[in-house]
């Protein structure tokens, strides 16, 4: 079976979760310490690149780069896009989803108090300016997404940043029409509505973020707990 390996961060596993849970294609997500039953400073020479999610195939295969799991999901799938200029396209709007990584899902993981005060008001610009990018991607096409009416890696991505922006301040995402009804369109995706219920809930972000895994509130990090 496939296995996603990552940590205790609502961030760049999600897109790829939602994708698997969307194909319908059977997976494993199991937590850094689980699977390679070590902390994380042994672990982190000894992966391709050093950094996870990293995907691991049934022949052993390590797949790292959150771009290159989703692309890799997305062919296993069947969901790829034949044509090589919507395929182009829409590996943009991933990338440029994917570079909303940085800073707001540290942000929103991490930072507390008057850190993540100036956090969040140093970067509502560069993700206002984003979402406008990405506003417009969606009225390119008809349908319901960037392409059309399936969505796909770049879907998800930009879904979850968006998401997660809402922690930040709901405003950002609620001055964008065409994008709320984007979030709408994907939550209300019966696999990814039940993905969404049952993950665990982030709490006490800007605060003293944790992840509620197992009924327990435990610290977001890279140290099992
Ligand atoms: N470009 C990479 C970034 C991966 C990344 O930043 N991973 C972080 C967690 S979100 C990590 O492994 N941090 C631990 C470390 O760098 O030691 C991707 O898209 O997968």
């Amino acid at each position: 079976m496939l296995k996603l390996i990552y940590f205790k961060m609502r961030a760049l596993a999600e897109a790829p979760q939602l994708l698997l849970e969307y194909s319908g294609l059977e997976y494993e997500y199991l937590m850094s310490w689980d699977h390679f039953e070590d902390v994380w400073p042994n672990v982190k020479s000894k992966i391709p690149f050093q950094q996870l999610p990293m995907m691991e195939v049934e022949d052993g295969t390590q797949i790292c780069q959150s771009i290159a799991i989703l692309q890799y999901i997305e062919n296993r799938s069947s969901l790829a896009i034949n044509d090589p200029v919507k395929a182009a396209e829409a590996m943009a709007i991933l990338q440029s989803s994917q570079e909303l990584f940085a800073p707001l899902n540290p942000t929103i993981n991490f930072a507390t108090g008057d850190d993540f005060i100036a956090k969040r008001d140093t970067m509502r610009g560069g993700l206002n300016n984003r979402f406008a990018d990405l506003s417009r991607c969606l009225e390119k096409y008809e349908g319901k997404y960037f392409i059309d009416d399936t969505p796909r890696a770049a879907e998800f991505a930009a879904f979850h940043h968006m998401d997660l922006s809402r922690h930040l301040d709901p405003d950002i995402l609620n001055s964008f029409p065409r994008l709320v009804q984007f979030v709408k369109d994907i939550e209300s995706i019966k696999s990814v509505s039940s993905y969404l219920e049952n993950r665990p809930e982030l709490v006490d972000v800007g605060v003293e973020p944790k992840l509620i895994i197992d009924g327990r509130p435990q610290p977001t990090g890279v140290v099992k707990t």
